[in-house]
């Protein structure tokens, strides 16, 4: 497997082309499954019709999920292929912040691929990895994927499941569990979204800077203070919000008819 990137700094999209390769290099090595590449390309294109930017209702969804991870009692990140391709590092510094455990919980879950997604999050300085091997041996109900099978010191006793990037029966089997769900998902529509507590309309390459450092500045605020953000927060009228925005900036690309400034590149 070849290290060495073949993007060009000089391509128009050579960020987005250097994600994708973290994503391909993750399927050669086994992290990611390979329908994680048709995930990824559904979140790519509807990241290109928020602006590729983090938005103001996806902003407030990372304050809230911020809250909610500094109140729970028992805090887990869920980690599954893509995420370990994408955001391993950070995935490690937000448990850290936030005094989180990880586990990896796969859909396609083989123990090939488990054992390789706790490598990476080893090497990126994860010291307790949870869910590899024999240690899954919970079985949440409802689900009929492998997903079910959880870690009885992690998800199974969490109050609080960070579950970025997921497919719905897990979300709505932990929420009808009553977990608080926090997901991360580009699709506004998805069973994902519309089913967990806090869903954050983002790239998840964006947000997860954005979550850690509010992680770190929400820690000075009082329980009360976290509690009002908590309860403030509105996942419906959050959603709504990135849907009417998705439809105002469609409707002001099409009334000007283009997308890029072609003609004056
Ligand atoms: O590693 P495994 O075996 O657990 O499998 C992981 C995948 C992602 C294959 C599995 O969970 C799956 O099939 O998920 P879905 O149902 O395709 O949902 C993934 C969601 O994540 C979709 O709604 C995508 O739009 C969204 N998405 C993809 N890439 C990103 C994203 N959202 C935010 N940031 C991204 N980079």
């Amino acid at each position: 497997m070849a290290n060495e990137t073949h993007v060009n700094d000089k391509h128009p999209r050579a960020e987005s082309i250097r994600v994708r390769e973290k994503i391909t290099k993750g399927v050669e090595s086994k992290v990611v499954a390979l329908a994680g590449l048709i995930a990824h390309g559904r979140g790519e294109a509807f990241d290109y019709i928020i602006g590729e930017q983090t938005t103001s209702p996806g902003m407030n969804a990372i304050t809230a999920a911020a809250a909610n991870l500094l109140l729970a009692k028992h805090p887990v990140l869920s980690v599954n292929g893509n995420v370990a391709a994408l955001c391993a590092k950070e995935f490690v510094d937000l448990a850290r912040v936030s005094n989180a455990m990880l586990e990896v919980n796969l859909f396609h879950r083989t123990p090939e691929r488990e054992y390789a997604i706790e490598k990476v999050l080893k090497d990126a300085g994860a010291e307790e990895v949870l869910g590899v091997g024999k240690a899954s041996t919970a079985t949440i109900p409802e689900i009929f994927s492998e997903r079910r099978r959880v870690d009885p010191e992690g998800i199974l006793k969490a109050d609080v499941v960070f579950v970025p990037l997921e497919d719905g029966d897990r979300t709505q089997s932990l929420v009808k569990l009553g977990k608080t769900v926090i997901t991360v998902d580009l699709n506004p529509m998805s069973r994902t979204a519309q089913w967990a507590a806090i869903t954050i309309v983002d790239n998840i390459i964006r947000a997860m800077p954005l979550l850690i450092k509010e992680v770190e500045r929400l820690k000075s605020l009082k329980i009360s203070e976290l509690k009002k953000i908590k309860n403030d927060f509105d996942n419906k009228k959050t959603l709504s919000e990135v849907m009417l925005l998705m439809e105002h900036r469609l409707h002001s690309l099409a009334e000007k008819g283009v997308y890029l400034e072609i003609n004056n590149a």
